[in-house]
């Protein structure tokens, strides 16, 4: 296709930033932590459009010590062309305009892909940081500006020569916009990782080069680096990596009228289903037509093949949707000129041509490949029947549960505490580790509106237990009738008794496992209260802190290290004790008590182990208290990442699943190459 030369004419003009900085959610979702990392995902688009259009096959982003991110593409770089009427650079345009950025290509490019949503452009974050410089690499000519809330320092020049091409992008979030400028790592590998699946042949290079280089630490700055040829049909290996796998990734791909597909499936012996979604390399974590298309093909696909084969008798009902995703790890991805993401996180794909699109590649290619691959075909619908008689099996089990508890009258759990209003708006039910923390729960809650579950730990300890059978489970059918709206086919969601449904754990590795096995359960058994934003998880306290009268609770590490500064306490004078006013040895009181003359009264800390360790006052101002408590609401993303873990933890293989352990244990991190 022939592309038109880019002029600086070109970009249209339409307004400057100051809404972005008035309103900054408008533009990129929020203020938080998300919004932060939003703003690498922007200028990373920018760059990844670069590459999809074939012009660049290098994206390096970096951490600096100063607070900054820079990101750097070997593309053809921002246009730097004064323009005519503006008398101003494209790049300046770009940066400093709203909605300039993102689409330049204009109509002539086809779909150069962009996320639509997430396009908004490089202008927003220079808008929201405190400062931008942009290096532009074009003509033999190191080209420079920078700005100030995105406001520019100085007029575009020339600061050298050079025989790069690209754009360099680097920039210090405002903390003034943001409630924390402190990236996560974590995060944003996952996401380039994935971005680096969905673009097959790009680099895309990390480099963290934040905090000071550990005494004789070789590896300072940390570096990751992904490259992957194989694109999604890699993908679905690397989540499957853990699995017990039936044959090899397959790979579709076909250019559409409306679009580009690419599906990859590889099935395995699990009973977990992974079926990821994309449209433009956005993950639409809410599904859409595309995903419709996907599955609506596979059922219809591997029901005609069996029935073909006779490995589905006359007799036999048709394997359901549910059935043929059994154990399936799937990537379906498309782009699209105009996609429109819709739903409440934005993250469902709203254009309903690429249900037809999606629909007809998978159902001729997988066709195909099921042809050509009868022993691999034979072993899929295998394990399809296989899923269908355990779900039969499952369901006449847990229509049994269920029965079971109408006969009882759908009586509310002995364990149960329930609140006394009547109103769900206004309802909360906390689910508590244990039996003690139950009852400080109990004594410490406002009756009036907040019920209380207990249920045991350990649960977990019930290794590769299917999430069918914990509903014979006395503590999840306890949960189940306390939540009010049944379950699977018998569901009701317009008669859940609590609006806010709170998962209140220790803060150590038990409660960890607890929460994710809750957490799951609630994935897959009611993804519409964590959808519909019922879902939160409890912050207890990790400390209290007390200086003379000066009394306070933490919740996280770095906040102890703040306050213990402010207080001008150094490490070694710390006395750690289990519970405040303990009795200590004489010796060391009379040490204390010379400091102490010194520095006034010292700093006696208390670490909250366990929930059942705080008095039920402690608990209700800390916790539970809707003026002061924390909670963190659970989203379908956290939701997901548990369901992984969880499977991981689960998992039929051993080995895997030690790694993990202990990886987490020590908190490594692994280098994916
Ligand atoms: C518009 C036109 C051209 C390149 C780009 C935009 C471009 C933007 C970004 C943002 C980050 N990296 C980028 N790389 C390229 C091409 C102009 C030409 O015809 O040379």
């Amino acid at each position: 296709m022939a592309q038109k030369k880019y002029t600086a004419e070109q970009i249209q003009v339409l307004e400057g930033l100051e809404p972005v900085r008035k309103r900054p959610g408008m533009y990129i979702g929020s203020t938080d932590t998300r919004g932060l990392h939003h703003l690498i995902v922007e200028v990373v688009d920018n760059s990844l459009d670069e590459a999809m259009a074939g012009y660049c096959n290098h994206i390096i982003i970096t951490f600096h010590d100063d607070g900054s991110v820079s990101v750097e593409d070997n593309g053809r770089g921002i246009p730097v062309d004064m323009h005519p009427h503006l008398k101003k650079s494209a790049l300046e345009v770009v940066l400093t305009t709203l909605h300039a950025g993102g689409k330049f290509g204009g109509d002539d490019s086809g779909y150069k892909v962009s996320s639509g949503l997430h396009g908004v452009g490089s202008s927003v974050v220079n808008a929201l940081s405190i400062h931008m410089r942009a290096e532009v690499y074009r003509d033999g000519k190191v080209h420079v500006q920078e700005y100030k809330r995105g406001k520019p320092l100085f007029e575009l020049k020339i600061e050298g020569k050079t025989q790069k091409k690209g754009t360099l992008i680097r920039f210090t979030p405002d903390s003034e916009i943001f409630d924390t400028t402190e990236f996560s790592l974590d995060h944003v590998l996952t996401w380039l990782r994935q971005q680096a699946y969905l673009t097959s042949g790009i680099t895309i290079s990390v480099m963290d080069a934040r905090g000071k280089r550990p005494e004789g630490d070789q590896k300072y700055p940390k570096l990751y680096r992904f490259c992957f040829a194989g694109g999604i049909a890699a993908y679905v290996a690397h989540l499957n990596e853990t699995s017990q796998k039936i044959g090899e990734p397959i790979f579709f791909e076909k250019e559409m009228p409306d679009g580009n597909v690419e599906v990859a499936i590889q099935y395995t012996n699990s009973f977990q289903e992974c079926v990821m979604s994309f449209a433009n390399h956005v993950h639409t974590i809410e599904g859409g037509h595309h995903l419709t298309g996907f599955k609506a093909a596979l059922t219809r696909t591997i029901n005609a093949y069996a029935r073909q084969y006779g490995l589905l008798k006359e007799k036999d009902d048709n394997l359901t949707a549910d059935d043929v995703r059994e154990g399936l790890t799937a990537v379906v991805s498309v782009r699209l000129p105009e996609p429109q993401f819709e739903g409440q996180t934005k993250g469902k794909l709203g254009n309903a041509e690429m249900k037809t699109a999606v629909e007809t590649v998978v159902n001729e290619q997988l066709a195909q490949y099921l042809e050509e691959h009868p022993s691999e075909g034979k072993n899929i619908v295998n394990k399809c029947l296989l899923a269908s008689r355990a779900r039969l099996a499952a369901r006449a089990a847990r229509d049994s549960v269920i029965r079971k508890g109408a006969l009882e009258g759908m009586m509310l759990p002995g364990k149960l505490a329930d609140c006394s209003s009547k109103d769900p708006a206004e309802c909360e039910l906390y689910i508590v580790e244990g039996e003690s923390a139950g009852g400080t729960a109990k004594q410490g809650r406002v009756r009036e509106f907040q019920a209380i579950l207990p249920l045991k730990g350990k649960i977990l300890n019930v290794e590769q237990a299917r999430l069918d059978r914990m509903l014979a489970n006395n503590e999840i059918k306890s949960l189940v009738i306390a939540l009010g709206i049944g379950i699977g086919d018998v569901k009701d969601m317009s008669k859940l008794r609590y609006h806010r449904i709170v998962i209140m754990t220790d803060a150590d590795v038990d409660g960890a496992h607890i929460r994710t096995l809750i957490l799951t359960f609630f994935f897959r058994y009611f993804p519409e209260l964590i959808e519909n934003g019922h879902m939160y998880i409890a912050q207890p306290p990790l400390y209290k802190l007390q200086k003379g009268k000066d009394m306070r609770y933490v919740y996280t590490d770095e906040e102890k290290a703040e306050i213990m500064k402010e207080w001008g306490n150094e490490a070694e004078e710390i006395e750690e004790s289990e519970e405040p006013g303990s009795v200590e040895d004489s010796q060391e009181v009379d040490e204390h008590d010379l400091k102490q003359k010194k520095r006034g009264p010292r700093v006696n800390i208390q670490r909250y182990k366990g929930l059942g360790e705080m008095t039920a006052q402690q608990l209700w101002e800390t916790t539970m208290d809707p003026e002061r408590r924390i909670m963190l609401q659970v989203t379908m993303e956290d939701a997901q990442a548990a369901n992984l873990v969880f499977s991981t933890l689960m998992g039929s293989e051993v080995a895997p699943r030690k790694k993990f352990i202990q990886s987490h244990a020590k908190g490594v991190k692994n280098l994916d190459v």
